[in-house]
């Protein structure tokens, strides 16, 4: 199914280091379609509850420091096996371990400053979860992209 849809975020390193464009070019440039978009800070309480299955973890504390220091791009991303293939487009969690040309990858040396966040595409529901925490279904967007005839057979 071409309609599959996943939670994307520039986390704020990527913001800070002006990284947000590249980030929404290569997602775009692969053929997945913007369909939702919000420049934010994030709050503690959607920090603990976005990484609430982290919270028994030892870097909690400090990945919802991290996630809470600036503004983020949070994002929906639509397109086959969407979810999936923004986490290949991510790249390992820990940068080191990310291949050259994933985002990370590219990008990142520090695994607590990874640039990217993706929904989990092993943790079933996790892209709907995390996009109704995000985004009232109002403030999705449905259109077709004029190059989607030469994307999709
Ligand atoms: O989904 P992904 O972001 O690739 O990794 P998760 O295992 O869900 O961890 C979320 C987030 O937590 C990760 O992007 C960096 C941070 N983190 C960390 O600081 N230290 C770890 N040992 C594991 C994860
Ligand atoms: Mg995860």
């Amino acid at each position: 199914h071409h309609d599959e849809r996943t939670f994307v975020m520039a986390k704020p390193d990527a913001v800070q280091r002006g990284l947000t464009g590249e980030i929404v070019t290569r997602l775009e440039e692969r053929g997945l379609k913007l369909v939702g978009a919000k420049f934010m800070q994030i709050d503690q309480e959607l920090a603990e509850q976005h990484y609430g299955e982290h919270e028994d973890k030892p870097f909690f504390d400090e990945l919802v420091e991290f996630i809470t220091s600036g503004p983020v791009m949070a994002m929906v991303w639509q397109g086959a096996d969407a979810t999936r293939q923004v986490r290949q487009m991510m790249g390992a969690t820990d940068p080191a371990d990310a291949a050259p040309g994933t985002i990370r990858g590219d990008y990142g040396l520090d695994l607590g400053q990874n640039i990217i966040h993706g929904s989990d595409h092993e943790d079933e529901g996790a892209n709907e979860r995390e996009i109704e925490l995000f985004f009232d279904e109002d403030e999705l967007v449905e259109y077709t992209r004029s190059d989607e005839p030469w994307v999709y057979e």
